[in-house]
């Protein structure tokens, strides 16, 4: 094990103990000790903290996966639905109750495999949620399996000869499809990570933070050294409003750029609802029935 993965481990012990992580977590995470996704967690303890979101207003819905038991490590309502499903799921909820703070968890595999026509949608139609991407390019929980974002080349239980297909890219789906906050992070920088999930959360529309998080026990070549060798933050003049840029960074990959790649501010779908809403609630003018 390198000195960056151990640091990582005892990271994740110190996180998961941390005095605030408490206050919103339900029980220890199961993840093995130094995985990405604990980076997220706390970021998104310290943002529900930070914004002073009330257990009773909060829902978190997974996807299947070890991204997939987020919500048993938070106090709050949680749904650990189907595989593929969660996004779908969490629309429902928001459209039954459009005052919650709905966060959705998945990872690659739930979100860009097997649950990859839903994405698309939440985010054309600026759902007012957030979806957390946890992306380690495998599938972690049924050890380690090519997923939709694993590099070519990449051997595998189900690609022995080398992965034959193109990686699918997160964030710049999300731009693809409209979303109106589209944000990277490395699950290394703990700052950055709470900074821009609770970002995401106060923005008001579908919000997506892809997070680069390393299995440390499957992945072999996606590690906190490599993923930490080819990312870069965003130029300091980098102007999040301009869609076409943001695609243009997203797709670099030497180097993988970083931070908040765009913030839009338009209506969401509730807002749009609402406006057809008051139009029907306007009085009915008498109209003559010709027979
Ligand atoms: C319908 C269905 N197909 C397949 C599975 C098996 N399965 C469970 S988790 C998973 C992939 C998990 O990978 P990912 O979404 O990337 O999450 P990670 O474990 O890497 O965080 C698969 C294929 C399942 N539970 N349900
Ligand atoms: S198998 Fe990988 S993704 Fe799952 S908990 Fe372990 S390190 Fe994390
Ligand atoms: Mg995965």
């Amino acid at each position: 094990m390198s000195l960056l993965q151990k640091r990582h481990v005892l990271q994740s012990f110190e996180r998961a103990k941390a005095t605030k992580a408490r206050k919103h977590r339900d029980t220890l995470p199961t993840w093995c000790p130094g995985c990405g996704h604990f980076t997220p967690l706390q970021g998104l303890y310290e943002a529900v903290e930070r914004l002073g979101i009330e257990t009773k207003d909060f829902v978190l819905v997974s996807g299947i996966g070890c991204s997939g038991r987020f919500p048993f490590f938070i106090k709050g309502f949680g749904l650990h639905a189907l595989h593929g499903r969660a996004v779908p799921i969490a629309t429902g909820v928001k459209l039954a109750n459009p005052d919650l703070h709905v966060v959705i968890v998945g990872g690659d595999g739930d979100g860009l495999g097997i649950g990859g026509g839903h994405f698309p949608h939440a985010a054309r139609s600026n759902f007012d949620m957030t979806y957390l991407l946890l992306d380690n390019a495998i599938y972690g929980l049924t050890k380690g399996q090519t997923s939709p974002t694993s590099p070519m080349g990449m051997i595998s239980s189900t690609s022995p000869y080398g992965n034959i297909s193109q990686p699918l890219n997160a964030s710049t789906m999300a731009l693809t499809y409209g979303a109106t906050f589209v944000a990277r992070v490395f699950s290394q920088d703990r700052d950055e990570c709470t900074r821009l999930i609770g970002k995401a959360m106060e923005h008001k529309g579908f919000s997506l933070v892809h997070v680069l998080s390393p299995c440390i026990e499957f992945h072999k070549t996606m590690t906190y050294e490599s993923v930490q060798s080819e990312v870069a933050k965003l130029p300091e003049d980098y102007d999040p409003s301009d869609r076409v840029q943001a695609l243009v960074l997203s797709e670099s990959t030497d180097p993988i750029y970083t931070g908040l790649f765009l913030e839009e501010h338009s209506p969401s779908y509730h807002d749009r609802v609402d406006e057809i809403r008051k139009k029907f609630e306007q009085p009915v003018l008498e109209e003559k029935v010709v027979v």
